[in-house]
C-alpha cells in the first residue's frame, strides 16, 4: 500500500523539492498551502495535480500554522503515516519586525500538529518531521556544531524553532511518538526565496552583468554559513523518517564559507573576477576583470555595496555542522559542493534575466492597469 504523507509549507523551497522527491518514490502527498489573493503555487506548478483526475496522488488542503481546527481536520481526513512540518516565517531578519506572529507559527505551531496526532489517536500511527535549524546554535559555543552543541538562539525565529525543536522532543518522550528534528544547516537552489543572501547575490549577479541592475546592497559580509542544496537535503527529512528509532539529525556539508566568497563565486562563474576595498560600511565591489566579452561593460565598476539596513540586531557569525551522524546512520552524502549549487543558481538566475531582458527589449515587461 502506498504511504500518504502531508507537508506543510508545500509552497516553498523545501516543500516543492520534498514533495516531487516523495511522489517519485510512489507516496500519496497531500500539502497545505496558505490562501493568498495572488497564485503562490509557482514552486509546485508542474506537480499539480487537478481536482477532476481519477486517482491523483498530490491534493492541495487550504490551512494555516496559527489555525488548530483546521490543521484537525485536515490530519483526521488524510490520515498521514508521515507529517513534514516545513511551514514556517522561515525569514531570520524579518522575525526582528514580526516577533510575536513568529513565536505563534514557528513555535505554537508545531505544538499543534503534535497535540493534534495525539487528540486524534494516532502516535502510533503517524511519524512526525520538525524542521529545526542551525539557527538554534546561534552564538557560538563550539565548532563544529553537532547534535549535542548547546543551543544559543540569537533570533525571534530561532527562539520560536528553540521551542519547536524541544516540544518535538518532548512528545517523543512523554508519548512515546515517532517525532524528530533535522537540524538542517543553510540550504539554497535555484528556487531558494529571493530575499536570503545566496538567492539574492545570484539574482543580482546575472541582472548586473545583464545590464537590467547597476548594484547590490548586502549587510554583514563577513557571516559565515555551511551551504549545501536543498535537493540533498529533502532526502535526508526522508531518510530521518525512516530508522527503526526516532532521532534528531544535523544534516550540513562541513564546509563553511563568507558570504564574501559566495559573491565572489557567483560572479567568477559568470567569468568576471570581483575586488573588495574598503572595510565595514565602506567596503565595497568593483569587476577587475571579465573573461567574458559580453559583460566587458562592467569593467572597474562598483557592482557592491554595504547597506547597513540588512544588519541584524544580533547576528550570527559562523555555523559549521558536523554531519557525522546523519551520514553514519542515514547513510545520507550531499551530491553537491559549494561550487555546483552556485553554478546551478546562477545558471538558472541568468536564464531567467535573459528573459526578463527580452522581454524588456520588446516591450512588454511591465502590463500598467491602472492608467
Ligand atoms: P520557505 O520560506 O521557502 O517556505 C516556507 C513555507 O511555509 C511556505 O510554503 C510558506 O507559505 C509556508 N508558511 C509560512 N507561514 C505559514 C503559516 N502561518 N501557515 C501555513 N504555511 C505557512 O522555507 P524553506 O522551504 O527554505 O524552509 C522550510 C523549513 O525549514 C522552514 O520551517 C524553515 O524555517 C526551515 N529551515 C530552512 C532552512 C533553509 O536553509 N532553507 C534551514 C533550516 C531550517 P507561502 O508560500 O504562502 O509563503
Ligand atoms: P539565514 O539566511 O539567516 O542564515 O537563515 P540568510 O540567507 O537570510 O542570511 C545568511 C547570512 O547572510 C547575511 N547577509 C544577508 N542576509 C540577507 N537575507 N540579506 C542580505 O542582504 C544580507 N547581507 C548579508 C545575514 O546577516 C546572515 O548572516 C536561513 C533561513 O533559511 C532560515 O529559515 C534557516 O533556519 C537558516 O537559514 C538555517
Amino acid at each position: 500500500m502506498a504511504k500518504t504523507a502531508l507537508i506543510t509549507g508545500v509552497t516553498g523551497q523545501d516543500g516543492a523539492y520534498l514533495s516531487e522527491y516523495l511522489l517519485k518514490k510512489g507516496y500519496n502527498v497531500h500539502g497545505i498551502k496558505r490562501r493568498s489573493s495572488l497564485f503562490n503555487t509557482e514552486r509546485i506548478d508542474h506537480i499539480y495535480q487537478d481536482p477532476h483526475t481519477e486517482n491523483r496522488n498530490f491534493t492541495l488542503h487550504y490551512g494555516d500554522l496559527t489555525d488548530s481546527t483546521n490543521l484537525i481536520r485536515i490530519i483526521q481526513e488524510t490520515q498521514p503515516d508521515e507529517i513534514y512540518n516545513l511551514a514556517a516565517m522561515s525569514h531570520v531578519g524579518v522575525s526582528f519586525d514580526t516577533p510575536e506572529y513568529t513565536a505563534n507559527a514557528d513555535g505554537i505551531g508545531t505544538l499543534r500538529f503534535l497535540e493534534a496526532i495525539r487528540l486524534l489517536g494516532l502516535t502510533e500511527k503517524t511519524k512526525f518531521y520538525q524542521a529545526s535549524t542551525s539557527e538554534l546554535y546561534g552564538l557560538v559555543q563550539e565548532v563544529p556544531q553537532s547534535e549535542t552543541t548547546p543551543f544559543y538562539p540569537r533570533s525571534p525565529y530561532a527562539v520560536a524553532k528553540l521551542y519547536g525543536y524541544w516540544i518535538t522532543v518532548n512528545y517523543r518522550e512523554a508519548y512515546n511518538m515517532y517525532a524528530c528534528n533535522g537540524i538542517l544547516f543553510n540550504h539554497e537552489s535555484p528556487i531558494r526565496g529571493e530575499t536570503f543572501v545566496t538567492r539574492k547575490i545570484t539574482r543580482a549577479v546575472a541582472r548586473i552583468v545583464l545590464g537590467l541592475q547597476e548594484k547590490i546592497f548586502l549587510g554583514n559580509l563577513s557571516a559565515q554559513r555551511d551551504w549545501g542544496h536543498a535537493k540533498d537535503y529533502v532526502k535526508a527529512m526522508y531518510l530521518i523518517l525512516q530508522q527503526d528509532e526516532p532521532d534528531d539529525y544535523v544534516v550540513a556539508t562541513g564546509v563553511t564559507t563568507e558570504v564574501r566568497e559566495f559573491v565572489r563565486m557567483a560572479f567568477a562563474h559568470l567569468g568576471c573576477e570581483i575586488e573588495f576595498r574598503g572595510e565595514g560600511v565602506d567596503e565595497k565591489g568593483y569587476i577587475v576583470a571579465s573573461e567574458n566579452e559580453e559583460f566587458s561593460h562592467l569593467l572597474n565598476k562598483c557592482v557592491l555595496e554595504v547597506d547597513p539596513r540588512y544588519f541584524r540586531p544580533t547576528e550570527v557569525e559562523l555555523l559549521i555542522g558536523d554531519p557525522a551522524k546523519a551520514k553514519k546512520k542515514l547513510g545520507w552524502e550531499p551530491k553537491y559542493d559549494l561550487k555546483a549549487l552556485v553554478e546551478d543558481m546562477v545558471s538558472s538566475d541568468l536564464k531567467l534575466m535573459r528573459k526578463e531582458r527580452y522581454l524588456r527589449e520588446g516591450g512588454y515587461e511591465t502590463l500598467n492597469y491602472f492608467e
